[in-house]
């Protein structure tokens, strides 16, 4: 993807562990890669079809000054995620904090951390066979839509993470599969844009399942609300406790049908096929 790139921008700030560092202040020097594409402002000569980088050194020096964080690590987290989500047209980017002055006590040109952010395309199973099943699908896309509207706070205040739902299936009267003497689930898939890293995600949707009553008695048994990541962008992941893409969604009709309807050309990034071929197997 194109970038445009910002050397070595320099702010006096008052970040860092040791009081005197918060008192008095030190010099830092961000660099930062904001990719996206170039291409429309390339040909119209047009600002506003790109990313104003002026716009952007200001945004970083405000935020610099107005923040005092403990760690570089956590200046260019949270810099990085403050700039995807107020940047229109800002897909991912990469920070560079240098603190050449660091108070080490031995000589060094300078310390830096460096990191890599971006957004992220997840598509989310949804099932309920108990009680009001509409109402807990319901209750789980507002619930994941919100996460747009009211950033994850961590502890200390600070935004973890922040997401939208994009585009919703209908809901589909499904008959159970595996467990077959249990009620019949409603299902759904949803498409989800967002910041959270896999494992962050999977804790949110681990707490929403908690909120909808959900309690882990039988395996692939009845449960209010469950939701499984089946796609992250086009990441493979192997975890004892985690497979993405979701292991049997290939197999089942009441994932691929729902996720037909909004994403028909998602390519499985394993056995390469799209969702619709997928379908087609098990119809
Ligand atoms: N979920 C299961 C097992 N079986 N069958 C249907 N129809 N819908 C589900 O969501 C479902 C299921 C385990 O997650
Ligand atoms: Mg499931
Ligand atoms: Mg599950």
């Amino acid at each position: 993807m194109d970038k445009i790139k910002i050397e070595n921008l320099e702010i006096f700030a008052k970040h860092g562990v040791f009081p005197e560092e918060n008192k008095l202040g030190q010099k830092f020097l961000v660099s930062a890669d904001l990719y996206t594409d170039t291409r429309k402002a390339g040909k119209t000569d047009a600002l506003d079809a790109s990313v104003d980088y002026g716009e952007i050194c200001h945004f970083i020096e405000t935020f610099m000054k107005e923040h005092t964080f403990s760690l570089i690590e956590r200046i260019a987290e949270n810099l990085a995620e403050e700039l995807l989500l107020h940047i229109p047209g800002l897909e991912k980017v990469g920070l560079e904090v240098k603190k050449p002055w660091a108070p080490i006590g031995l000589p060094l040109e300078s310390v830096s951390v460096e990191i890599l952010r971006q957004w992220h395309t997840v598509y989310i199973a949804l099932g309920s066979n108990m009680g009001d099943r509409k109402a807990y699908l319901d209750q789980a896309v507002r619930a994941l839509d919100s996460l747009a509207k009211h950033p994850v706070k961590d502890d200390r205040g600070g935004i973890l993470s922040a997401g939208a739902v994009e585009r919703v299936s209908g809901y589909y009267e499904t008959l159970p599969y595996g467990m077959t003497e249990q009620e019949d689930f409603l299902n759904a898939c949803l498409r989800l844009r967002t910041l959270m890293t896999p494992r962050e995600l999977l804790d949110e949707l681990h707490r929403i399942e908690q909120e909808a009553g959900r309690k882990r008695v039988i395996h692939w048994g009845p449960r209010t609300l469950d939701l499984d990541i089946i796609f992250y962008d086009d990441l493979v992941l192997e975890a004892e406790d985690l497979c993405i893409p979701h292991v049997e969604m290939h197999k089942r009709k009441f994932v691929l049908e729902p996720l037909c309807e909004i994403a028909p050309y998602q390519r499985h990034p394993v056995y390469k096929k799209t969702v619709q071929e997928m379908l087609e197997l098990v119809s």
